[in-house]
């Protein structure tokens, strides 16, 4: 699955639902939505606060107007170079796809999935497509994942 999304020139972020959404990613050109800004509490190893501001579109708006299915638990993420998160729905509602940190535009490249319940590993950079998946109990959601390496101390096996 690495390499479906390895794509530097992709000019869109998909939002998959029973009615998708191609947003381009000059996301602060997005007729309709408007501009939130949320600060995080994530860090990762010693290397500093990720703390924003950042400014982006509320996720929750995104997966509502692209008709998410109701019976959603989990929200897969992926990313340019690859990288996929699980977030649970109730984490991915109350996230913010993000285009600015700290008023400076963070490109195709940064557009990332910070909120308030998201840990800094699961903080995806390079959003590319952002799908809805209903899983059953017996599904973990980290089996869905492809995480950076496990030597990574902010990202939990
Ligand atoms: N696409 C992608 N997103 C990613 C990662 C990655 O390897 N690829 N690493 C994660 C990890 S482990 C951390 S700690 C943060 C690092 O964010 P920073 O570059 O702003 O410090 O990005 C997260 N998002
Ligand atoms: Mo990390």
């Amino acid at each position: 699955m690495t390499g479906e999304y390895d794509r530097p020139g992709a000019a869109y972020v998909e939002i998959e639902g029973e009615r998708q959404l191609l947003l381009p990613t000059a996301l602060d050109a997005c007729d309709g939505f408007e501009p939130v800004e949320i600060r995080t509490d994530m860090s990762c190893g010693d290397s500093g606060p990720i703390d924003g501001p950042w400014t982006g579109l509320d996720l929750g708006d995104l997966l509502m107007a692209a008709e998410s299915p109701p019976d959603a638990t989990h929200v897969l993420v992926t990313c340019r170079d690859g990288y996929r998160v699980c977030l649970d729905v109730t984490d991915a509602l109350s996230a913010v796809l993000a285009y600015r940190r700290d008023g400076d535009p963070l490109g195709p490249d940064g557009i990332r999935a910070v909120g308030p319940g998201i840990d800094s590993g699961r903080s995806a950079k390079g959003v590319v497509r952002i799908e809805p998946v209903a899983l059953d109990a017996d599904t973990d959601p980290t089996e869905l994942e492809s995480l950076a390496p496990a030597s990574d101390p902010a990202v939990e096996p």
